[in-house]
């Protein structure tokens, strides 16, 4: 399916905001796969798809979300936030036809990151947080970061993620934080 349908058909799934968010991360997407060396094309599509399911009810998230080939886990069940990412991978192909497996994991795992991201995940991932309708405290920093270092950015967004979610009393799914400690230790350069 071309780019304008898409679109299109986003913009009668989501609401304003929601589709002035997905045009911002595809268009921030672009950015940081030419900065990085990833496939423009991929990012693009990822960037404006990864929220598809973002205002599907309740009922409509769980059944997308079992459908997806993904293992949905209690923690998932009961942070129904989360369920938004692989509900969204199933949409993107059934909608779109989208088959690319690299482009359905970034929209799967783009709320949470997972170990072992590719660098289509990551640039997903950070666009998300740094696209230009996104305002939180250190947004301007991580925005200058994503530029600079991805992997190091990545961290960042999952820092300030994880703090957010703490501060609110809402439980951290395992894959934020296997994501996390394995940037960090691919950093140190104690894993590869
Ligand atoms: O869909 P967006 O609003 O563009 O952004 P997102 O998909 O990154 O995140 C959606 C929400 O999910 C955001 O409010 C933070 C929350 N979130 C991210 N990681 C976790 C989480 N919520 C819980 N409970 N646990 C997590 O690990
Ligand atoms: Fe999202
Ligand atoms: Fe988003």
């Amino acid at each position: 399916m071309k780019i304008e349908q898409i679109k299109d058909k986003l913009k009668e799934l989501l609401d304003e905001k929601r589709y002035v968010h997905s045009i911002g991360t595809m268009e921030c997407a672009v950015k940081l796969a030419e900065r990085f060396g990833e496939d423009a094309q991929k990012a693009m599509i990822a960037g404006l798809v990864h929220d598809v399911a973002k205002c599907l009810d309740k009922q409509q998230l769980l059944n997308c979300a079992l459908k997806s080939g993904i293992v949905i886990d209690n923690i998932m069940r009961s942070q129904i936030e989360l369920l938004h990412g692989p509900a969204g991978s199933y949409l993107a192909r059934q909608l779109f036809g989208i088959e690319d497996v690299d482009i359905l994991n970034a929209i799967a795992y783009h709320t949470t990151g997972r170990e072992n991201m590719s660098k289509l995940e990551k640039i997903i991932y950070v666009a998300d947080l740094i696209e230009p309708s996104r305002q939180f405290e250190h947004v301007e920093r991580l925005r200058e970061k994503s530029f600079e270092d991805l992997e190091k950015a990545v961290v960042m967004a999952m820092d300030n993620t994880l703090k957010y979610v703490i501060d609110r009393g809402g439980l951290i799914h395992p894959n934020t934080i296997y994501a996390r400690n394995w940037l960090i230790l691919r950093e140190s350069g104690e894993v590869r």
